[in-house]
């Protein structure tokens, strides 16, 4: 499959010259960071000369092209995915090695991109690399932010942010593209003209910024197709530099000018769901989107010309969430204004073109902007907006009794907000959700009037993950036995992990799957030792919840469990306890007091417990800070329980409970989101379920029931206890006690039914762990997930995609 370099000596040869040419300096006098630089500029200018390849036959084939519109790209490092995708790891590897290099030492020079939050990033990530697999030509469109998603650091329990510097050292990745450079304008007043006797809109007196692609080579497994991901990166438009301002020793308002263009592009907003009004934000999403469609149509145009009908036949628009939705009216304006079609034809091209994935049911995720500051800032971009609102409301069938209750549900224009959500509904051809309980939840709650009306635009797209990185590159010990035993194949085709069920009875196979996990447990372990100083017991359980903090995702529960596993240790030392360390890893939004205060609570129940040498034989708990995607690669191998447990009907798929069970961790979870399909694939018996269920929460909810002081009064030994440990001290000596938590739950009627799961929660735990003695029987367990788990590569999401929403 490498069609690379022809041989190792070659590889060397290539290698010595673009050190020398980077650096200056012989071999010998050269840092790490030269090596490394000048490595990842060899394979980056290989993997571009693939790309022209690509490209040619796109264009020789009339190849669909589709575009991937996201806020967010997760990315994680590439150098070794890129070399394994080529197929010229081990060369590579070797090579280094006569030259006296480490790859692994090197690898740790790349930056790692945060330019995500979680799942909804690194999603996009993943189908950025399964889409090269797939030969699509397919290309991500998104931010360069200045700062990625801030840095965790832990005092005294806490989070601190500081902030993500990832460019400080250049990112060799990357090729600036100014001649590519697009103008965005804002605000301004939109005037009447005419142009060829016909009257149309433009414009005037905007404040422009300069949108700059950088652009990212994406390289498909088996080294055939590489594509591209676009980021854009915002500039003033020219240089105003004050020299007056300069010489009066006013530093900052000299570049005032520079560094107002540069503020939108400068951080990714720290929320993975919520908190939304933010100027700045929109302006954000109008850059990329604007610039994004500016490139797809000039691409268009070179092809094909101003046949613009052709366009959703040569065109896929996809956007991710919410975020994008003005690619919609964007397109509108631009075919309108610009290419002088008129409303219906440009109407019909763009919903044909446009297709919607929705990422959460969170109402406060659902973004609305205020009318007064959209107009303001995208004068005619709301024009567009409010006519696609009046035909919607034009043609609303008005012949059901409850119209107008439809009608205030669908409308794009409501109490003075724009809602996104209902506009990208609208402008696209294709709604779907990502696990097939949250499709349903979406056509029967969230969506369901739009449901009604166009059925056949909804569909389900369970989500996916790239095998190749969080399996193949996370895991090399598992990834070497599974290829000796069933051959290379499953790179390529995941579905092939199945011919691993052929071991599931080999006891000599299933020692040695226990061996890779030791071994991935001990690195584990290392780093551990390495960034927060504690020792961890590979021969302990690996009980694992990562991910970001949210309420719904419970990690209050996870830690009210080893609260009371404490306490029940404490009180009867003979209570049984499997040896487990408590692992726990993620980032809290920045303004979400709950999710930090959670993440001290259970710093500060680590500090107390991994200091007590009562107990501290059978428990440790440790807070992995600065979750990000180079160390989850070391966790999810290391993994052997798999925390899963959000409130059922509110994760709308994950992606980590994926990841884990691939490396054959054991799902500890409620029947949601994507875990009701992990459970399909692998079987009940093969992991463990437990909680209330969608319906029972909605019930539950329903009711208006309120419990939480009567559950309290009703198990004043457990969970009753570890209520009150939340303000009586236990736990308050590194940084305080937990009273807003305690008031959130108990004044808050256990908004997230954490109590109501604690007991069916614990005992699920117990029960699990209390089966790990037998290793044979986990180990089989753990190589039937791993079995199992192929149809989770997000090669499959996307060939779906492609199949049924693209047409690619
Ligand atoms: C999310 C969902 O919460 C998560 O369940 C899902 O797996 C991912 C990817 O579809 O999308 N939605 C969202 O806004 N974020 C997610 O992770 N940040």
């Amino acid at each position: 499959m490498n069609t690379v370099f022809e041989s190792k000596e070659e590889f060397i040869k290539l290698y010595e010259s673009s050190v020398m040419s980077l650096s200056g300096k012989p071999f010998e006098d050269t840092s790490d960071i030269d090596r490394f630089d000048a490595l990842v500029k060899l394979i980056a200018s290989k993997s571009r000369a693939i790309q022209t390849e690509t490209e040619e036959r796109v264009k020789e084939t009339g190849q669909k092209r589709v575009y991937y519109f996201s806020i967010e790209f997760l990315i994680g490092r590439l150098l070794d995915n890129y070399l394994l995708n080529l197929g010229i790891r081990d060369l590579v590897k070797d090579g280094l090695a006569e030259l006296g290099c480490d790859l692994d030492a090197l690898e740790e020079y790349e930056p790692d991109p945060a330019l995500g939050n979680g799942g909804l990033g690194r999603l996009a990530a993943c189908f950025l690399d399964s889409m090269a697999h797939e030969g699509i030509a397919g290309y991500g469109n998104g931010m360069r932010y200045r700062y990625g998603l801030f840095k965790q650091e832990i005092v005294n329990g806490a989070q601190h942010e500081t902030t993500d510097e990832w460019l400080s050292h250049g990112y060799p990745w990357e090729v600036r593209r100014p001649d590519k450079a697009v103008r965005i304008g804002f605000g301004g007043h939109v005037e009447q003209y005419e142009r060829d006797g016909r009257m149309c809109f433009r414009t005037v007196d905007t404040e422009d910024v300069l949108a700059v692609p950088y652009d990212i080579p994406v390289v498909g497994y088996g080294g055939k197709t590489v594509n591209k991901l676009r980021v854009w990166s915002a500039e003033p438009v020219e240089e105003v530099f004050d020299l007056e301002a300069f010489n009066r020793g006013d530093y900052a308002d000299a570049d005032r000018h520079r560094a107002e263009a540069e503020a939108i592009s400068a951080i990714l907003y720290p929320n993975d769901a919520g908190e939304h009004g933010r100027l700045l934000r929109l302006k954000q999403e109008y850059l990329f989107v604007s610039a994004g469609i500016s490139s797809v149509l000039d691409t268009f145009r070179s092809e094909h010309g101003s046949n613009w009908q052709l366009l959703p036949e040569y065109v896929a628009i996809h956007t991710n969430d919410t975020h994008p939705a003005m690619c919609g009216p964007e397109l509108m304006r631009v075919l309108i204004d610009e290419e002088g079609l008129e409303w219906d034809e440009a109407w019909d091209i763009t919903t044909r073109t446009i297709s919607y994935t929705n990422h959460t049911i969170l109402p406060e995720a659902l973004e609305k902007w205020p009318i007064s500051t959209f107009s303001k800032l995208l004068p005619r971009l709301y024009q567009v907006i409010d006519e696609i609102s009046r035909r919607y409301r034009d043609s609303f069938d008005r012949s059901a009794s409850d119209w107008q209750d439809r009608l205030r549900a669908t409308a794009i224009l409501w109490d003075g907000e724009v809602r996104m959500a209902n506009l990208s509904v609208i402008c696209s051809h294709s709604v779907n959700g990502v696990a097939k309980l949250h499709t349903d939840i979406l056509e029967r709650e969230t969506l369901k009037d739009f449901y009604a009306l166009t059925p056949q635009k909804f569909n389900n797209k369970t989500n996916g993950i790239s095998h190749r990185r969080f399996l193949a590159e996370a895991n090399p010990a598992y990834a070497k036995l599974i290829s000796d035993a069933i051959g290379t194949g499953w790179l390529d085709n995941a579905d092939e992990l199945a011919k691993l069920a052929e071991f599931e009875n080999d006891p000599a196979f299933l020692e040695q799957v226990g061996a890779a996990k030791h071994a991935n447990k001990v690195r584990l372990a290392n780093y551990v030792k390495r960034e927060c100083g504690l020792d961890i017991d590979p021969n302990s359980i690996f009980d694992v919840q990562v991910k970001r903090f949210h309420a719904y995702k419970r990690q209050l529960l996870n830690i009210f469990k080893v609260m009371d596993i404490y306490n029940r240790r404490l009180t009867d030392p003979n209570f049984r306890v499997a040896p487990t360390t408590f692992i726990f890893s993620g980032k809290a939004a920045s303004s979400y007091a709950f999710a930090k205060e959670t993440i001290r609570l259970i710093n500060s129940v680590a500090d107390v417990i991994n200091n007590d040498s009562r107990v501290n034989n059978v428990m440790k708990v440790c807070f992995i800070p600065n979750f990000r995607v180079s160390n989850a690669q070391l966790i999810y191998p290391a993994a052997e329980i798999s925390e899963q447990i959000s409130t059922a009907g509110m994760e709308a798929s994950g992606t980590s409970n994926m990841k884990l069970m691939m490396n054959g961790a054991i799902t500890l979870g409620t029947m949601d989101g994507a875990n009701i399909e992990i459970v399909n694939l692998a079987g009940r018996e093969n992991e463990k379920i437990f909680g209330l269920t969608a319906p029972e929460v909605d019930e539950l909810r329903a009711s208006g029931m309120h419990f939480a002081w009567d559950m309290y009064n009703a198990d004043p030994e457990r969970l009753g206890r570890v209520i009150d440990e939340l303000t009586d001290n236990t736990f308050a000596a590194l940084s305080g006690d937990f009273g807003s938590i305690h008031n959130e739950l108990m004044s808050g009627n256990d908004h997230d039914f954490v109590m109501k799961d604690f007991n069916s929660y614990v005992q699920a735990w117990e029960e699990l762990t209390a089966s790990y003695s037998d290793h044979a029987a986990w180990n089989k367990m753990a190589l039937h997930n791993t079995a199992s788990s192929g149809w989770f590569s997000s090669d499959r999401t996307i060939r779906e995609y492609r199949d049924e929403i693209w047409g690619a």
